[in-house]
């Protein structure tokens, strides 16, 4: 009776490493949905495939492949080539297809509102967001709240300072 126990035991034991198994392979051979060229990261190559898709589509895959690729805000629209910055190198590529009668244009030729063509909207969201320095690591704007606590501090430590000097000098 104990052996018979015993062998169930090792026979559940089994099942449920197999079906983790089962579940892990399956887990691994799905790909991020940003993914739409099926080679497991999503990049520039990924963006392309959705020319003339329209601005909705783009903006989504902006935001998704963004916090995929571990980034606290979506790649900008006119950053065509998703290196986190709005600069020379991109304008020149908006610039060098610029065609505002143009269809089937894609997100690295400069078409960041997935229209098809690259016109002087693209330009202008692209001028209005030009950062060469990049937009990954832009700091915050303070909060009101600590900068008011900032300012107090300083108004504090100067007070300190100041009582320091007429009491002990
Ligand atoms: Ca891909
Ligand atoms: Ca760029
Ligand atoms: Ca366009």
């Amino acid at each position: 009776m104990t052996k018979q126990s015993a062998s169930l035991k090792m026979t559940l034991v089994w099942v449920v490493v197999a079906l983790f198994l089962v579940n892990f392979t399956i887990a691994g051979g799905k790909g991020p949905a940003c993914d739409l060229n099926g080679d497991s990261s999503c990049d520039v190559a990924d963006i392309d495939t959705l020319a003339g898709s329209g601005s909705a589509a783009i903006n989504d895959w902006l935001a998704g492949a963004a916090t995929e690729n571990s980034h606290a805000s979506p790649y900008l629209a006119s950053d065509t080539d998703l290196d986190r910055d709005v600069d020379l190198s991109d304008y020149n590529a908006l610039a060098g297809n610029f065609n505002p009668t143009g269809s089937g244009a894609a997100f690295s030729d400069g078409d960041g509102d997935g229209d098809g063509d690259v016109d002087l909207s693209d330009y202008n969201t692209l001028a209005s967001g030009f950062a060469p320095t990049g937009y990954s690591g832009a700091a915050g704007v303070p909060e009101p709240s600590s900068m008011v606590l900032c300012m107090l501090g300083l108004v504090f430590g100067s007070g300190i300072a100041f009582c320091r000097k007429r009491l002990w000098s």
